[in-house]
């Protein structure tokens, strides 16, 4: 590839050909069989992807959506599409036959690459899915009217990427929110190395010699950042778990392959340490830096986790729209149950509902300004228009800043209410249940009284799920001498697990229906 182009491929996967991280792992799967591709290795296969679209009528500009697992095919598909200017669309691999019909047909995907072990989710409605021509499948057997990848990989010629310039559109990410339907965010090649150059280079610090593992998926924007674009932007070496990352699935990588950097979400995070109680893995013995996002980090965890690995974990808050983290801690300069401050690239405001600054303890909705942005959502202008305003992105979420400048999050726009005029914080109240010793996860919403006023009303996993006995009106008493009388949940209801998106983060709204079904 011309070195002059702006394909985010260069930079990422061809400037590394025939250089000192040539024959270095990119990538290494965890578990029995697993596979390793290196640098060289990636570049010569990705440059196989055009061919393969060639032959198959898929056009650039065209979708192509990705339903692939963390395995060594990701990089390939996703960077090779790149390298021929088709749109790859990497989808969260734990959504329903309904979902990715719905966004099969909006982003009308010529070809979907799917992995072997999903295709049975998506077999039922290719058949409604018209604009859908060409379905490969990775690894296992290719059935009737589908194609095997590694076969049509093994029959295309190598081709030179296409010269792109850095605005032009690269891939799309579909991001559910936290409530509503699908929506397709549309970023360009530029986005991915300044996402590189800002949060990975200045935040996380990524080197060459750092192994990464993260628990955050590769379809999702943190883990596209944290498992592909960071260590690839050094020549670092990035371990893949095709699996759920559970507790014990995540030792057993970490035994095998020692990470430097470990990047999590704080569910994973709050379930690692109660699996772990006092013992530090060994696999940790490298471990230099730790970081969270997706939902902010509970105070508690953060130090528990401190006190047990000797590492702090930067927290730090993106948006698939911003493609990774615009705000965080810092190494050396962490305050946990804070979010941070800017990271270096990105500006950020505190706004009140007429769009004023809101000043120091003051509330508002955080909005941003940073190179990562993305172009738009795909055929939504109303709201492409109401989030991305000129240079800035809103967020849709609440924080405050505080005296020192660093920004303490508050709630989504509309998860915040008022208990007797003043304003309240769910997740204020969830971090004081948090804290107490046995409840494991918390999550609160409005619920209104028998007078009609609203009320915090908290639902909790606990640790141990027998104690649920009498454990209501302990952490009533709990969360009053921590956060003040008028904050603490008036009902607690315990439930086996709370819904979450994919990505960790709570579905409130999900709680707030259940109220009414
Ligand atoms: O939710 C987050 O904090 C996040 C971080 C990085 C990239 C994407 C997202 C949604």
């Amino acid at each position: 590839m011309v070195e002059s182009s702006g394909n985010a491929a260069y930079h990422f996967v061809d400037r590394h050909r025939s250089s000192p991280v040539g024959d270095k792992p990119a990538f290494v799967e965890c578990g029995p069989g697993g596979r390793t591709l290196t640098y060289n290795a990636l570049a010569t296969q990705s440059d196989r992807m055009a061919a393969l679209y060639d032959r198959h009528g898929i056009r650039r500009e065209d979708r192509a959506a990705m339903l692939v697992l963390d395995e060594i095919e990701f990089p390939v598909v996703f960077w090779g599409s790149l390298k021929a200017g088709v749109i790859p669309v990497p989808l969260n691999t734990l959504l329903s036959a309904e979902l990715y019909e719905t966004i099969l047909r909006d982003s009308r995907a010529r070809a979907l690459f799917v992995s072997a072990a999903l295709l049975p989710v998506v077999t039922p409605i290719l058949a409604s899915c018209p604009q859908l021509e060409a379905v490969f499948v990775i690894g296992g057997d290719a059935p009737e009217g589908t194609l095997s990848f590694a076969d049509e990989l093994a029959r295309s010629e190598d081709r030179p990427a296409v010269a792109v310039s850095a605005d032009e559109c690269a891939f799309w990410l579909y991001s559910s929110g936290s409530t509503g339907q699908p929506k397709g965010v549309r970023h360009v090649h530029g986005s991915l190395k300044a996402t590189a150059d800002t949060y990975g280079a200045q935040v996380l610090g990524i080197e060459e010699g750092d192994t990464v593992f993260s628990v955050a998926k590769m379809f999702f924007a943190y883990g596209l950042g944290n498992a592909m674009t960071f260590p690839m932007s050094v020549g670092a070496t990035t371990v893949l778990l095709s699996g759920r990352p559970t507790p014990d699935s995540v030792r057993e990588a970490v035994d095998t392959f020692s990470p430097t950097v470990f990047c999590g979400v704080p569910t994973f995070y709050a379930a690692f340490l109660a699996a772990l109680g006092d013992e530090r893995p060994a696999g940790f013995g490298r471990l230099r830096r730790c970081i969270s996002a997706g939902e902010a980090l509970p105070e508690e965890i953060g130090q528990r986790w401190r006190n047990l690995m000797g590492v702090d974990i930067l927290d730090g808050v993106g948006s698939t729209e911003l493609l990774h983290i615009f705000l965080s801690n810092s190494p050396g300069d962490v305050v946990y149950g804070t979010s941070g401050r800017a990271v270096p690239g990105y500006e950020i405001r505190l706004v009140d509902d007429a769009g004023g600054d809101v000043g120091p303890g003051g509330i508002g909705e955080l909005i941003v300004k940073g190179p990562s942005a993305a172009e738009s959502y795909w055929n939504q202008r109303s709201k492409s228009r109401s989030t991305f305003e000129g240079m800035w992105t809103r967020t849709g979420d609440k924080y405050e800043r505080r005296a020192d400048g660093r920004l303490v999050y508050c709630g989504r726009t509309d998860d915040m209410f008022k208990v007797s005029g003043i304003w309240v914080s769910p997740f204020e109240i969830e971090q004081a249940l948090i804290a107490h010793p046995g409840v494991l996860e918390a999550a609160v919403v409005a619920e209104r009284d028998t007078d009609g006023l609203e009320k915090p009303k908290a639902y909790v996993v606990l640790k141990e799920p027998g104690e649920a006995a009498d454990i209501a009106g302990e952490l009533k008493a709990f969360v009053k001498d921590r956060i003040g009388k008028w904050k603490y949940p008036r009902w607690v209801e315990i439930l086996p697990d709370l819904p979450k998106t994919a990505t960790g983060k709570i579905q409130r709204f999900k709680l707030r229906t259940r109220e009414k079904e």
